[in-house]
């Protein structure tokens, strides 16, 4: 019976967010990715899927993607799939896809990315796992989504998974960190949370990844080992993000974009979570920029 290995957003960095206090990130990041792993190597494992946000920025540093290839990629003995997150190209323009470190990994390593650039859909036994096309097929169809999908209409730009109007009897997915499940008219969402916690706000939260039988719809929440409350820093609620601050600068700065950039720098932070002084950093830093190109 096919059964999937399912995890949530990886953001794999060297650089720790300003609320961690981990003092190796990327160890941090190994140790959770160990933990996928392990769970892997269980024999009865079909599949491993990633639900997007492999990294924290399209193109990571050598050291976060050598540790992924080989701590990771390498040694999984199952197919890995993904999709393509926010964090994964650059302006959420597939057209950057080829500039990205998923379009080297998905070219050179097992990872497929499944897109309908590149793979439409992929067959198993029993299950039939897409992204936004309907296959002819009586396997049961799951959907790999990184959208803002959850339980109840949490904000705005939120999509309450009764909204959700898909031809997929599963739908697994990522980009909303705190994760969620529900049950709607016979349909299973599951998204199992995000493997890092990367704010503040996430301290308290424990991560999970999943573990699907899609022929039953049963699923198994696996905790993810965790050092702690002494993880973060509590002070780092009151000062600016700083890595957030990069992250957000550094997925606009290279693209020409038509829009007003201070709707596209809303738009980013507030899809990204991030804090509202973030914002309003992102944008004096951006207008300080433009005030000295002016003069
Ligand atoms: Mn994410």
């Amino acid at each position: 019976m096919d059964k999937f290995i399912v995890v949530g957003d990886l953001h794999l960095s060297n650089k720790a967010p300003s609320s961690r206090t981990d003092p190796n990130f990327l160890a941090t990041c190994q140790n959770k990715l160990t933990q996928i792993l392990e769970a892997s190597q269980q024999p009865d494992i079909t599949a491993l899927l990633l639900l997007g946000d492999l990294f924290n920025s399209p193109c990571p540093s050598y050291p976060v993607l050598i540790m992924f290839i080989t701590s990771f990629l390498q040694k999984v003995g199952c197919p890995i799939y993904t999709i393509v997150g926010n964090h994964d190209v650059f302006s959420r323009s597939m057209k950057t896809m080829e500039r990205t470190a998923l379009f080297l990994l998905q070219s050179t390593t097992k990872l497929t990315v499944i897109s309908p650039m590149f793979t439409p859909y992929v067959l198993f036994p029993e299950t039939c796992i897409y992204i936004s096309e309907k296959p002819e097929t009586d396997k049961i169809p799951v959907e790999m989504v990184h959208e803002l999908l959850t339980e109840e209409l949490e904000f705005a730009g939120t999509i309450p998974a009764s909204d959700y109007r898909t031809e997929a009897e599963i739908v697994i997915s990522g980009h909303y960190h705190p994760g969620f499940k529900k049950e709607v008219n016979g349909k299973l969402f599951l998204n199992p949370g995000s493997l890092l916690r990367t704010n503040i706000s996430e301290q308290d939260r424990q991560p999970y990844f999943a573990i699907l039988t899609p022929k039953t719809k049963e699923y198994e929440l696996i905790e993810i080992h965790v050092l702690g409350e002494s993880t973060f820093n509590p002070q780092a609620a009151n000062v600016i993000d700083v890595e957030s601050l990069r992250t957000c600068l550094a997925l606009f700065s290279r693209e020409q974009v038509s829009l007003s950039i201070e709707s596209l720098v809303q738009e980013v932070g507030l899809q990204n979570n991030f804090s509202n002084q973030v914002i309003q950093e992102v944008l004096k830093r951006l207008n300080a920029d433009r005030d000295q190109v002016a003069t």
